[in-house]
């Protein structure tokens, strides 16, 4: 009997030391938030579950990522989402530049206004920021500041609606009310061309559009004015493309060191899928077609597929400016993109200028 238990005992041990630990035994928590400013319905909340849904299905449930729409996590407060997913009482956030632009000076490359809007063909430029130099100084220049980045996905080119119209030169914008998100680029940006700015978080900014209290806003087509029934409060839509903001998939780094490499690459994997089905849902209906094929081809076609038509069917006046007309708004900011180019620094700016004249 003492002999079997020795031998039963080492056939124990040594079985132990020859099996890979499974990985369902790594510490990982039961749940990982995820932050997302806008609601769940915008083309940015569709991306993140999206993530969320690729990780839990390819690692068979053992990363269970939660999205908490609407600035849940934040008190509403966007502009507090990067020092909250650095310190760690967020796991990861989808987030826009633009949000963590008082933060990370760095982000607001793309906010230079109409920087991306005079290149022959915008995506592609935005294209060669994400997968060029000063893509890579971006990311590096948050990854410095704590925290990882694993994936860009996409907001979209931000286009304004007004209850007054419709805009068609600089000199239309006089005197408006704009709501703008509380990153001092903007109000810069506004004031160059007349306007009058307000600072306000996307979490009251519905009711705000409801109550009148500002002429108009400015955010991308497809992932927030139509999913937010913009026409509701705007009838004046104009085309644009001012700026646009990428989004960026962070995680805390703690976080990030927790999973094991096979799930690191992964979380990288998914996170590479994501920014293909983000940038179509943003692009559908605005590109050569390619937008339209992809989510066909994933089965993820979302009921919209012709925003402009769409828009106007809600009674919108849609105008859609020509490049002339866009010169003329450049010009008008030209001073806003020389100040900054000098906060942001002038080599990334000048690495931007090389990655997107390379296409
Ligand atoms: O506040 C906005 O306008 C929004 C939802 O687009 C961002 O978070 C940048």
């Amino acid at each position: 009997m003492k002999r079997f238990l020795h031998w039963s005992a080492l056939a124990l041990c040594a079985c132990l030391l020859a099996a890979p630990l499974p990985a369902a035994a790594a510490p990982y928590k039961a749940e990982y938030k995820l932050s997302v400013v806008p609601g769940a319905t915008s083309g940015w909340g569709m991306t993140a579950s999206y993530f969320a849904d690729l990780v839990r299905d390819r690692s068979q449930g053992r990363i269970n990522i939660k999205v908490y729409p609407s600035s849940q996590l934040l008190a509403g407060k966007q502009t507090s989402e990067f020092l909250m997913l650095r310190n760690g009482a967020i796991d990861f956030a989808l987030a826009s530049t633009i949000n963590w632009s008082p933060q990370i000076k760095e982000l607001n490359l793309t906010a230079l206004p109409f920087l991306l809007a005079v290149q022959p063909d915008r995506y592609k430029a935005m294209d060669a920021i994400m997968a060029g130099k000063s893509g890579k100084m971006m990311v590096d220049a948050i990854e410095k500041k704590g925290v990882k980045i694993i994936g860009w996905a996409e907001n979209g080119f931000r286009e304004m609606t007004t209850g007054k119209g419709p805009i068609t030169t600089p000199e239309d914008m006089n005197g408006l009310k704009i709501r703008v998100v509380g990153s001092p680029i903007f109000i810069e940006t506004f004031r160059a061309l007349g306007a009058n700015p307000v600072n306000m978080n996307w979490s009251e900014a519905t009711t705000g559009f409801q109550q009148g209290v500002v002429d108009g806003q400015e955010n991308p087509t497809n992932g927030i004015n139509i999913p937010l029934k913009i026409w509701d409060f705007h009838k004046y839509h104009c085309d644009w493309h001012y700026i646009i903001d990428p989004l960026l998939m962070g995680v805390n780094p703690a976080v990030w060191q927790s999973f094991s490499p096979e799930d690191r690459k992964l979380l990288s994997e998914c996170a590479a899928e994501t920014e293909k089905y983000g940038k179509a849902l943003s692009r559908l209906g605005m590109d050569d077609g390619a937008s339209l094929a992809y989510l066909k081809s994933i089965g993820k076609l979302p009921a919209v597929t012709e925003p402009y038509a769409f828009m106007e069917q809600q009674g919108m006046t849609v105008t859609r400016l020509s490049p002339e007309q866009i010169a003329k708004f450049s010009e008008a900011t030209r001073k806003v993109r020389e100040d900054w180019t000098a906060k942001i620094g002038p080599e990334l700016v000048k690495a931007a200028e090389a990655d997107m004249a390379a296409v």
